[in-house]
């Protein structure tokens, strides 16, 4: 886990390479180490001991990435071994991880080791808190045969991944190990902030592990309590280098070393609030200048600040998801910015642009709070993230994946000949409609309540349109009228007496069992019969 090193003064975090075995966890450090030292600095990554190019405990190097509020980040890079039989070594790495890059392999012949590896390690990710990310390196893109993205991006559908984070690469020749590596650290510095946010990022001088050799140490004091793992793999015919590997002597008994997961105070100079806000409310000020569409796509797609991005970690797992689609952004007449992606929404009001990243920073933690505290009415694949366009202009984005839309519905059934099915869905709608309303009471300002900004999730609607400024609002029973009406005004005259019929007679005692029901059957009602006025709906 990340630690705040006193002795350095800097913040250190660990990303940890795992995947199956040859896919090309070594070769991608040993790479990327050269990549990010330059090729004149011929330090190899720290292997404690290998056999036959098999690592057996862990490869390593550390490299520091730049800073991360005014303090150096020290970035420790470590692989796992990927022999079957070395489980115990891979979960205990895996566990310190601020992020996991797993590196699958693209050549046919391995392709199922992928699922088993993946299998093994997800449970090993699921309970901590802040959640650790993982980037999916899909490697060795440059073999004639590899498999694409898109492929690999369905073995993980069917593991109900949701927002994939997915890098084509080769360990060979370097492509994408650099983007994979950045990326990596993104969401791990994620977890630091979110760490401080907890008061929980442990700091102090003697700390936690600051070296390969360390590490190696603390791993065989384990060991010496267990039984040594065997690598004599299973046998697998494909894999002849994995038979006969030799268990390396054990090192004798060093000077102790510090868990992974010490408790040790929390540096209090990391403290978000006290260093990023003036204790003021955020001042949002509207857009004066015009900017560069260009400028503004770039800022959406790698100028996220550190920490700018709500709910951590996994906000940027969706953020990444929504932008790789990304193709048009466009901005109103108002100066609002908005994308659109086949499943993703995404917007920045002029009122979400910043002069500075502080001010902009209290936005985006009034909006987390708000999030936070409306949770359960809210369509759960949201985001809200900070970019830095230049000149020190921040905006504050929203991403929405709202899934299948009530409106949708509604439209869809009112296009269909079956009267019956089309009244169901409506009187069902307009139920879980006001149960809505009843539980956004009070909140309703900042939302834009029409059936286009609400889904269906496990029976009951939810919010999944932008959180927006507070406004004054109509009563619940305006809203629920405004909200289904202009759907209703869109069907025909004689659907509109059908269902209004079948509501009526047929389906009242069926559907509208109790008074809750009743009274929606009675509100609903009237409404079938109303026409559009020219100046909007009729109330
Ligand atoms: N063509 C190609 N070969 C690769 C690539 N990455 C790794 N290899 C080769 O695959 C073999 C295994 O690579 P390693 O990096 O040792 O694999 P590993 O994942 O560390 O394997 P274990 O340590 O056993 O878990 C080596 O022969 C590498 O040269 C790649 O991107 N493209
Ligand atoms: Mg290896």
């Amino acid at each position: 886990m990340a630690f705040f090193d006193e002795s350095q003064d800097s913040a250190v975090v660990r990303i940890v390479y795992v995947g199956p075995p040859f896919a090309g966890k070594t070769e991608s450090l040993r790479t990327l180490n050269q990549i990010l030292k330059g090729k004149s600095d011929g330090a190899a990554p720290y292997s404690p001991s290998d056999a036959y190019g098999r690592t057996l405990y862990f490869d390593w190097f550390d490299h520091c990435a730049g800073l991360f509020r005014g303090r150096p980040i020290r970035c420790q890079v470590i692989a796992v071994p990927g022999q079957t039989t070395l489980t115990e070594r891979r979960k205990m790495l895996v566990d310190m991880a601020d992020c996991v890059v797993f590196v699958a392999d693209s050549t046919p012949a391995r392709w199922g080791k992928n699922r088993e590896f993946l299998d093994e390690m997800i449970p090993w990710i699921k309970g901590p808190q802040p959640p650790i990310a993982i980037v999916f390196q899909l490697n060795k893109q440059d073999h004639a045969a590899a498999y694409p993205v898109d492929a690999f991006k369905s073995v993980l559908a069917e593991l109900h991944y949701a927002n994939p984070v997915v890098r084509a690469t080769s360990a060979t020749t370097g492509d994408g190990l650099r983007e994979t590596f950045i990326t990596a650290v993104s969401l791990a510095l994620d977890r630091v902030h979110a760490l401080i946010e907890a008061n929980a990022l442990p700091s102090g001088k003697d700390l936690d592990i600051r070296d390969g050799q360390q590490l190696f140490d603390l791993m065989t004091q384990r060991e010496q309590a267990m039984p040594p793992p065997s690598t004599e793999p299973p046998p697998e015919t494909d894999e002849k280098t994995e038979a006969g590997v030799a268990e390396p002597a054990s090192r004798p008994e060093e000077a102790p070393v510090a868990s992974s997961r010490t408790e040790a105070p929390v540096s209090s100079v990391w403290d978000i609030r006290t260093e990023e806000s003036s204790g003021a409310p955020a001042a949002a000020k509207p857009a004066e200048e015009s900017y560069d569409c260009d400028l503004v796509k770039k800022s959406l797609l790698s100028h996220v600040v550190a920490g700018g991005i709500y709910p951590p970690v996994h906000g940027r797992e969706r953020m990444y998801a929504a932008v790789a689609g990304l193709q048009e952004l466009a901005q109103l007449p108002d100066g609002a910015w908005h994308a659109r992606t086949a499943e993703w929404r995404i917007r920045s009001t002029s009122v979400e642009n910043f002069e500075g990243l502080a001010s902009a920073r209290q936005y985006l933690l009034a909006l987390a709070h708000l999030c936070e505290s409306m949770k359960d009415v809210l369509v759960k694949e949201r985001f809200v993230a900070v970019t830095e366009v230049g000149d020190g202009r921040c905006f504050v984005w929203q991403g929405i994946r709202p899934g299948l839309l009530a409106s949708d519905w509604l439209r869809e059934s009112g296009e269909q000949p079956d009267s019956l099915r089309c009244a169901t869905v409506l009187f069902v709608v307009a139920m879980r409609l006001r149960q809505l309303l009843t539980r956004v009471s009070g909140l309703q300002g900042r939302l834009v309540l029409s059936l286009d900004n609400m889904t269906m999730h496990e029976e009951e609607l939810i919010y999944s349109g932008f959180l927006d400024e507070p406004k004054e609002t109509g009563s619940s029973a305006e809203l629920f009228v405004q909200a289904l009406m202009p759907h209703l005004c869109a069907w025909s005259e004689t659907r509109r007496i059908e269902v209004g019929e079948l509501l009526g007679g047929k389906l009242r005692g069926l559907l509208a069992k109790n008074d809750e029901q009743q009274s929606v059957l009675d509100a609903v009602l009237p409404l079938l019969g109303q026409r559009q006025s020219p100046e909007g709906v009729q109330v």
